[in-house]
């Protein structure tokens, strides 16, 4: 059973707010963010071994967790915020986080890939992925039966050894599905990181959640704006 609001353990330690983040391209970015509302971490997080990392001044934390481990976090009020991709939150199950901010960072597609050639029309289409939950609800939608096989990386290897028909995976570049012969048959989701923050934080601490939301929010217009030139 999952904590009721208000009453998860954890939250009230002081006014102080935990941020829960994955180490690599989702933090890279995320400080840039927190640069530009002038939030600097104590020490580095891509070099420390340590899991928690004070933010300077601001009564806030960083709390390292694995990519896929941010809502669970965040649900469970073990951090009051989270900063998460849009498909590891499409997966998750849990209602107990609001996701009031695009970070628009992390930017990448959820797509369908293949190899170059029609997929079999006979029998039940194989698709491998990590993204069951989200794979088994497109193809539902579409009115498509479909056999879904969980893996948990080297989703491109899949098609090549004759283990899937097709993969559900991200795509930035396109780099790793070309370099592996593989061409993207249609899109699912535009991903991109977002805030999420734990209900229950929404209300207890809601003048410090609040402010933080409106500050990150306008770094990222602040952020677009920047870009615009370029483009
Ligand atoms: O890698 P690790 O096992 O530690 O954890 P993770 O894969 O869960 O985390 P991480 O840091 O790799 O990804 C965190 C989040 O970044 C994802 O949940 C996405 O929201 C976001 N993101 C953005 C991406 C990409 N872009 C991306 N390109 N995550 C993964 N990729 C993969 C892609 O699938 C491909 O295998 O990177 C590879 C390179 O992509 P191309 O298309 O540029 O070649
Ligand atoms: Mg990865």
């Amino acid at each position: 059973m999952r904590p009721q609001a208000g009453r998860v353990r954890g939250l009230d330690r002081g006014s102080t707010l935990a941020i829960a983040v994955s180490k690599g391209r989702i933090l890279s970015e995320f400080r840039i963010l927190l640069d530009r509302i002038g939030i600097k971490p104590a020490e580095d997080p891509e070099t420390s071994r340590s899991l928690v990392i004070p933010l300077k001044d601001r009564g806030l934390r960083l709390v390292i967790v694995r990519a896929a481990d941010v809502p669970t976090y965040v649900d469970y009020g073990a951090a009051d915020f989270g900063v998460a991709g849009k498909d590891v939150l499409l997966e998750y199950r849990g209602e107990g986080f609001y996701e009031p901010l695009d970070l628009d960072i992390a930017r990448c597609k959820l797509v369908v890939a293949g190899k170059a050639e029609p997929l079999p029309r006979a029998g039940r289409l194989r698709v491998a992925t990590k993204y069951v939950q989200t794979t088994r609800r497109h193809f539902a939608q579409k009115g498509d039966q479909v056999e879904v096989i969980h893996l948990y990386g080297s989703m491109e290897l899949a098609p090549l050894v004759g283990l899937a028909d097709c993969i559900v995976d991200l795509m930035d570049t396109g780099n790793t599905l070309k370099a592996n012969g593989l061409v993207v048959l249609e899109t699912i989701a535009e991903v991109s990181a977002r805030l999420i923050i734990n209900k229950a934080a929404m209300k207890v601490k809601n003048a410090s959640v609040k402010a933080l939301i409106a500050e990150l929010a306008e770094a990222v217009d602040q952020t677009a704006t920047d870009r615009k030139p370029e483009r």
